[in-house]
């Protein structure tokens, strides 16, 4: 008899700089693997949807405050109360492209003097790894020239640059580092093309887990 066992989809993380693109292209991503086919689905972290959703979007607006240990560990447990349904998702055949990870929680809160990057991963591992990371860069310039800083928190361009030395850290050979200082469709056919390569490795790799 023949075996059954769809081929799972692929996980693929969108990370990068403030207003380096990465919700924008994420939409692009799903729109044009769904037109093509291919059964993807978009996320995103954090997930403001639910209730530790809610309480980290009322500390990103300022409308509370939490102490840094404290949002940390609010922001892993919203990634792991999605592994349920994101490993269903993947097992029954359906890529995932999510809009920020485990890297941004690492980068922005090991940012802060007080929190070291080896405490802020260890809430993180276990969680779900991602085939491939598309780290989408651009300069300074070219990212305020894309709008201001809003209200929330970490909007600010002190931290952001310090952010991006964390990112530098967490960057390994499952990252693929994309200039995104270019035209929305140029960057998405760019983005088109790796995804197809990632998806098409995927089937025949198992998944992971992160920093085991
Ligand atoms: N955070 C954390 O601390 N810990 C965690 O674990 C996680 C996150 C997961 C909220 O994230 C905050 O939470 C964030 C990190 C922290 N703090 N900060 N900063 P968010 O994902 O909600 O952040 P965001 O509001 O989506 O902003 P963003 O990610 O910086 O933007 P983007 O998604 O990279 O860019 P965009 O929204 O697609 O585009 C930005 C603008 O540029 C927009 O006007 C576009 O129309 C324009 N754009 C896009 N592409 C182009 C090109 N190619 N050319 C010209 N203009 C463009
Ligand atoms: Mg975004």
């Amino acid at each position: 008899t023949m075996s059954t066992s769809a081929n799972r989809g692929a996980f693929i993380v969108f990370e990068g700089c403030d207003k380096s693109g990465k919700s924008t292209q994420c939409s692009l991503l799903v729109e044009r693997l769904n037109r093509d086919g291919i059964s993807a689905q978009l996320l995103k972290f954090p997930d403001r949807t639910t209730t530790i959703g809610k309480m980290i979007d009322s500390y990103l607006q300022q409308s509370c405050q939490l102490e840094d240990h404290s949002i940390h560990l609010l922001f892993a447990a919203n990634r792991w109360e999605a592994m349920p349904k994101m490993n269903e998702l993947l097992n029954s055949g359906v890529t995932l492209v999510v809009d920020r990870y485990s890297f941004s929680g690492v980068a922005f809160s090991s940012a802060k003097p007080e929190l070291s990057m080896e405490w802020c991963r260890e809430p993180e591992r276990g969680l779900l790894r991602p085939d491939r990371v598309f780290y989408l860069t651009v300069g300074a310039e070219v990212a305020s020239q894309r709008g201001d800083f809003g209200a929330e928190r970490y909007e600010k361009k002190d931290f952001q640059a310090k952010v991006a030395t964390m990112f530098d850290k967490l960057k390994d050979d499952s990252w693929t580092v994309i200039n995104a200082d270019k035209a929305v469709t140029e960057l998405s056919n760019e983005i088109f093309e790796h995804a197809m390569n990632v998806i098409n490795s995927a089937q025949t790799e198992k998944l992971g887990k992160l920093w085991l």
